[in-house]
């Protein structure tokens, strides 16, 4: 091939590449709503009410995309995806961001093609079982029945734990995690295990609750995140970095409530950044100057969030734990916002 063909063919490739992958903040913006894939029902984390309204830590980032983005936080559609349907949706350009409790692995991260953009909720996977069993640690569940989802680092580390410890164990798997709960609400299995989180959030649903037991044991590392499909760095960056604005936010004391007295009295540089009064790190982002403004106001921070749908008031009453700021002794240290 003569080289100006070739040239002009690199040159077409490039372009193609760029209208198909480093496009997706304007497509979003031209249809006007974020495509948001969540669960099909995760209290706490993605959970649709009576009329279809989603709530949950997990919507919040969808809301704080699309708040950040159109200064309206109901600008998002929602897709309920199973575990196993997930990642096709991304890659296929279905869904313009996964937020449904998802963790991030190397496998996922490379070779499906997808890029985390931060961690919203740390966490670990347990075990629960009925209380009349009695048993009080995992490693007395050799030879029993598991109830598991499929498509899940769930399935993948309970072989693993029940390997590593030489003893066996019968899964029973299932695709909708609805499945997976009334199977082992009816005792088709011995013992049920998810997530952390996810056994709060279940338990919820079990014909009597208080009948069950989560074990003390947790097997295994669960950083939960939104995440985005590769080839495509700036809508990476607006998703991660809408996750840092609630978090900066908690860390700079801005919550939905003060937000606009902060804005207008806080003498505080940081403040004023994060809430576009001073400098343009909105235009870094191809946002709007008060992206972060609107999502504190319209969403929250990370701590308003976390307690509303799954802190110690709630049904899931989960701790801070891990997910405290990094400043009280947890992990969540938003990038610097500047
Ligand atoms: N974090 C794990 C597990 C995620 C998962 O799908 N867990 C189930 C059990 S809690 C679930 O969310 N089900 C809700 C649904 O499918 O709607 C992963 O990323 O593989």
């Amino acid at each position: 091939m003569h080289i100006s063909k070739v040239l002009l063919a690199a040159g077409a490739a490039t372009l193609l590449s760029t209208a198909a992958f480093a496009g997706t903040l304007d497509d979003v913006r031209a249809k006007g709503f974020v495509q948001c894939g969540v669960s099909q029902g995760l209290p706490g984390f993605s959970n649709p009410d009576e009329q279809g309204n989603w709530t949950g830590i997990d919507v919040d980032v969808c809301r704080a995309v699309a708040a950040a983005i159109f200064g309206d936080s109901e600008a998002v559609k929602y897709s309920p995806l199973s575990a196993k349907e997930r990642f096709t949706a991304l890659q296929s350009g279905e869904i313009d961001v996964l937020s449904r409790n998802t963790t991030w692995t190397l496998v996922r991260d490379t070779s499906l093609g997808l890029n985390f953009a931060g961690v919203n909720y740390y966490d670990g996977q347990g075990f629960m079982v009925r209380k009349d069993l009695g048993i009080t640690n995992a490693l007395e569940l050799d030879g029993a029945s598991v109830c598991v989802n499929i498509g899940t680092t769930t399935e993948l580390n309970l072989s693993d734990y029940f390997r590593a410890n030489s003893i066996s164990f019968e899964p029973v798997v299932f695709e909708k995690a609805d499945e997976v709960v009334a199977a082992y609400d009816s005792g088709r299995c011995d013992v049920y295990t998810t997530d952390q989180s996810g056994l709060a959030a279940q338990r919820i649903k079990l014909s009597d609750p208080d009948a069950h037991v989560i074990l003390p044991e947790i097997i295994s590392k669960e950083p939960l995140g939104p995440v985005v499909s590769h080839g495509d760095d700036a809508w990476l960056d607006v998703v991660k970095w809408s996750l840092y604005a609630m978090i900066e936010a908690e860390e700079l004391g801005v919550t939905s409530g003060n937000v606009d007295q902060m804005r207008d009295t806080s003498p505080n540089p940081g403040v004023k950044r994060l809430l576009g009064t001073e400098g343009d790190l909105g235009k870094n982002l191809g946002l709007p100057g008060d992206w972060a403004y609107n999502i504190v106001k319209q969403v929250g921070n990370y701590g308003e969030s976390y307690e509303r749908y799954v802190g110690l008031n709630t049904s899931l009453k989960l701790e801070r734990g891990l997910n405290a700021l990094w400043k009280d002794g947890g992990l969540q240290y938003p990038m610097p916002v500047r």
